[in-house]
């Protein structure tokens, strides 16, 4: 018999020897009835570590108790001066909260948070003292993530470190109106591109993306690209942020990969926005179990110092039972009350746990702390991290929201939303900091009360920048100077150039080949990092995995079911391809670490991420929003797109429009090219706007759509226009035929309907019309959009006209645009069109069907081209409009059977 059921709970658990067993329970229960429950503990723990050695194979204990996890004896001594660091904490406190306060001032009033600062400044000033590196140190510099609303503690302490002034403080929240510049609400690099380098508000972007930092970090090292191996990644996060499907969907990533160069540190104030994170529950145990399951060093810092003497003479467990059962909920509750409340209700529910206090007065029970406000407790957690080997570390820091705020701020549930503090609050708080500022100065206008900062010479100043200094420079600190790599000659593009022949392909695999010469070229090929959520194949892409490989800091140490294929799938520390598996949030935060490594680094990457297009915008908007912020710069291509092209697949793969989505976010260039000569000029001007350094705005993201439907890809044309190409617009063919005129705009996978368009037009009805690539739609938007600014400004000024109004002033006819998208794709343009102008588009939900039959059914294949434009003819006059019925009826234009445009299959 066979034991599978491990689950020592279990009713079903297989025993080999019954009575063997019962001795063993016998001895227990002997030893508890002696010595004692402590001592049974003991014992048991005792076995399982020995299980643990002897590889028994004994399911892990996911939590453990209610205390710290490094013991008192365990702790090694603080190596700075806590008097002087604690009063500088203090000024720094002080000023983050007048701040928020004053930035409430009549007149202003634009918000702010205090409360999660205060509740977490002991974890950031232990981090700035003693571990935080800058980047002069010689080992590079750490990169940390803030909690996005502990800002104001940040710019406190960067006041005190005289990088901002007063007057910037006073800025807070008035980027654009504040005289002399402002200070951004949260971590925004955007905004202040010499200050932030993470963005971190939007909650559980900030975790993820610290974990695909720190495996950057390897991965530079890992590829001999730059050495890292000395830099460590610290992200400050809250409790309730963890609940975030971002923040716990990765954690395992960290721990396969080993990356020991990564530390959570999660502010444990039990509170969200509204109110307790897990009011019946334990957090800090939750989150504990979470960790560990996922292979992760846990270390909790829940006890100040004050309780240490109080837990050795707990003898018997009580105040460790008490401790372990009582829910959050409670220890919220107790903090907001005062000693004999906690007294009463926290240690009298057990009589040896409120004889352990029966020396203490109330003021002193009021004084025990929770261990992330205690330097010591926090330095003990934050070196054990740091020198954690093997592993990624999570420190659970047990904190007060609030903290040191008084009263109607510590452990209210409304302590996040509050912002102004009442002359009183003012009052307290200034007593319990010491900050010399007297009651006068804080009642002549308690809208404004003073900053505090001493005189330069001051020792305990001189201290602080000292802590900096030794550290490697003041953090944190954003630059964007980088080690030049000359980028690929013209020729490496010739690929695109050339076409197809006979030979049909889709734009996918035409990317897909040109990126493979771009990649084969030496100096600036190992700089292109190909990132895949598990479509490769789809792709074609799998073509890379032999000699890109796919990056695994850990090799390939099993025997490989296709190692003796030349495609075999392998897997190196030194691969260039990051591999995510089914996992999209996690590309782009991969995307992202890699995109802005230009600055976080000083090394060029250029992450090429290649995906479903309909899981880009639409599945990870938000992340992309943030690499906007973060200003990442890279390729982002969404391959398969189009609504009616990917056959088959359906209603949740066919994407019809996220062009509009990327429309929307300013850091992003959107094409949708239809040839790969275009893909060539557009990859090309990409990586000379990017890393040129000649584009006044560098800092974007080319998003190009790419379809999988085979065409014969034509060679690019003599005297292509270029510059048509890259700002949105160009004509590809005219016809020179005599006869009505009119005028077809299409993009991608389109432009072929719209060639047949123009033949039906010219062989069926007599109709000329002039086809347009539109390369990018949205371009062409935002510099209408920018023209009209201009004029609306400048009303003396000859009035600038938008490129695609000039390019299409000289044409005739009507203007008809056709995508596979949204109408509202060619609808970007409407308002710049020199013309009347009329759209077709696929609407509504995606389906599953051939191609010819989806384009017929949303009316945008080649013959419903031909009908719209004939009806437009029709209303301005140029036909008669019975011409329009003729060809509905020739083309059968209501049958979804009669549609033949658009090949059938074709993989990629
Ligand atoms: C994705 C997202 N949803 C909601 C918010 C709004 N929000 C900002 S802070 C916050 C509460 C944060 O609680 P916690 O993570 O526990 O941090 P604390 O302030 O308690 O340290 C919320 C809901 C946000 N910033 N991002
Ligand atoms: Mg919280």
């Amino acid at each position: 018999m066979t034991v599978n059921d491990q689950d020592p709970y279990s009713v079903s658990n297989y025993d080999a020897d019954p009575q063997e067993t019962a001795e063993w329970n016998e001895s227990l229960d002997g030893v508890v009835a002696s010595q004692g429950h402590e001592r049974g503990r003991d014992i048991m723990l005792s076995l399982l570590r020995r299980s643990k050695e002897l590889h028994l194979g004994v399911p892990m204990v996911p939590t453990t108790d209610y205390l710290n996890t490094i013991a008192p004896e365990n702790e090694p001594a603080f190596p700075g001066d806590e008097e002087t660091e604690r009063r500088y904490r203090a000024w720094i406190r002080w000023n983050a909260a007048m701040l928020v306060h004053r930035a409430q001032r009549p007149g202003i009033g634009v918000g702010g948070h205090i409360s999660s600062y205060a509740s977490s400044s002991s974890l950031y000033e232990v981090g700035f003292n003693h571990f935080f590196r800058g980047q002069d140190h010689p080992g590079g510099g750490d990169q940390i993530f803030v909690q996005g609303h502990a800002s104001p503690g940040v710019y406190a302490r960067a006041f005190l470190e005289g990088r901002l002034n007063e007057s910037q403080l006073d800025g807070f929240r008035q980027e654009k109106s504040h005289a002399g510049g402002g200070l951004s609400s949260y971590p925004h690099p955007r905004l202040m591109p010499d200050f932030w380098q993470f963005p971190t508000v939007s909650m559980g972007l900030g975790p993820i993306n610290a974990i695909y930092q720190a495996q950057l970090n390897r991965y530079l090292t890992n590829r001999g690209i730059k050495d890292a191996s000395d830099q460590q990644v610290w992200a400050f996060l809250g409790d309730g942020e963890m609940d975030e499907v971002e923040s716990r969907g990765q954690l395992q990533v960290a721990a396969n990969e080993g990356l020991d160069n990564l530390n959570f540190v999660i502010n444990c104030n039990l509170q969200r926005l509204d109110g307790p994170v897990r009011g019946n529950g334990k957090i800090i145990q939750e989150l504990e179990s979470f960790f560990r399951g996922a292979g992760w060093n846990v270390i909790k810092v829940i006890w100040g110092r004050e309780w240490d003497s109080l837990l050795a003479n707990d003898h018997d467990g009580a105040l460790r039972t008490l401790m372990n059962v009582t829910p959050d909920g409670d220890f919220q509750t107790y903090k907001t009350e005062d000693g004999a409340f906690v007294r009463e209700n926290f240690f009298a529910r057990d009589p040896r746990a409120l004889k352990l206090v029966e020396h203490m007065s109330d003021d002193d029970v009021w004084k025990l702390k929770r261990g992330g406000h205690d330097y010591n407790k926090v330095y003990a957690a934050f070196k054990a991290a740091s020198e954690h080997k093997g592993q990624p570390t999570v420190i659970l820091a047990h904190t007060i929201k609030g903290y040191g705020l008084g009263k109607h701020f510590e452990g209210r549930n409304a302590t996040h939303q509050m912002k102004k503090m009442k002359l009183d609050d003012l009052k307290l708080m200034r007593d319990f900091l010491k900050i010399p500022i007297t009651d006068a100065v804080l009642e002549e206008n308690p809208y404004m009360p003073p900053y505090y900062k001493p005189e330069d010479n001051d020792p305990r100043l001189q201290y602080m920048h000292e802590r900096r200094r030794e550290l490697g420079g003041y953090v944190p600190e954003r630059r964007s100077k980088y080690t030049e790599i000359a980028l690929p000659e013209k020729k490496t593009y010739d690929i695109a150039a050339k076409g197809s022949g006979v030979q049909e392909v889709a734009t996918t695999m035409g990317f897909v080949r040109l990126l493979k010469d771009l990649i084969r070229d030496k100096e600036f090929g190992p700089r292109l990092v190909p990132i895949i959520p598990d479509e490769a194949r789809t792709f074609g892409m799998d073509t890379f995995f032999p000699n890109a490989k796919i990056y695994n800091p850990n090799g390939q140490h099993y025997m490989s079911v296709d190692r003796d294929l030349l495609l075999a799938y392998k897997e190196d520390p030194t691969g260039t391809i990051i591999h995510v598996g089914i996992n999209e949030a996690g590309a782009l935060a991969a995307f992202t670490a890699v995109g802005s490594s230009y600055s976080t680094q000083g090394e060029i990457l250029i992450p090429i991420y290649v995906f479903y297009s309909m899981f880009g915008f639409q599945r990870t908007g938000d992340a992309l929003w943030l690499a906007g912020d973060q200003m990442v710069r890279g390729f982002v291509i969404g391959a398969t797109a189009g609504r009616t092209t990917l056959t088959g697949e359906g209603l949740q793969h066919a994407d019809g429009h996220s062009p509009i989505l990327a429309a929307t976010n300013p850091a992003v260039v959107t094409y949708d090219p239809a040839y790969t000569y275009e893909i060539g000029h557009i990859m090309r001007d990409g990586l000379q706007r990017m890393y040129g350094g000649t584009h006044p705005d560098p800092n974007v993201m080319y998003y190009i759509t790419v379809y999988n439907e085979p065409i014969q890809q034509p060679a690019e044309p003599e005297n292509l226009d270029v510059d048509g190409v890259l700002r949105g617009i160009y004509k590809l063919q005219e016809n020179d035929m005599p006869g009505v005129k009119s005028q077809i705009l299409a993009s991608g996978v389109a432009v072929p309907w719209a060639l047949e368009a123009q033949k039906l037009l010219a062989e069926d009805w007599g109709v000329s019309a002039d086809v347009w690539s539109v390369t990018s739609w949205g371009e062409l938007r935002r510099d209408g959009i920018a023209a009209d600014h201009f004029n609306m400004m400048n009303p003396e000024a000859p009035a600038q006209v938008p490129y695609v109004t000039e390019k299409l002033s000289g044409a005739e006819g009507p203007f008809v645009a056709v995508t596979d998208y949204n109408h509202m794709v060619p609808d970007l343009i409407r308002p710049y069109i020199p013309g009347d102008y009329a759209t077709l588009g696929a609407d509504g939900f995606g389906f599953s069907d051939t191609r010819a039959a989806a384009r017929r059914f949303f009316t945008i294949d080649g013959p419903s081209v031909v009908v719209r434009t004939l009806e437009q003819l029709a209303k301005q006059g140029k036909v008669d409009r019975g011409l329009v019925r003729q060809a509905i009826e020739k083309y059968r234009l209501y049958d979804v059977t009669a549609g033949t445009t658009g090949s059938a299959g074709g993989e990629s």
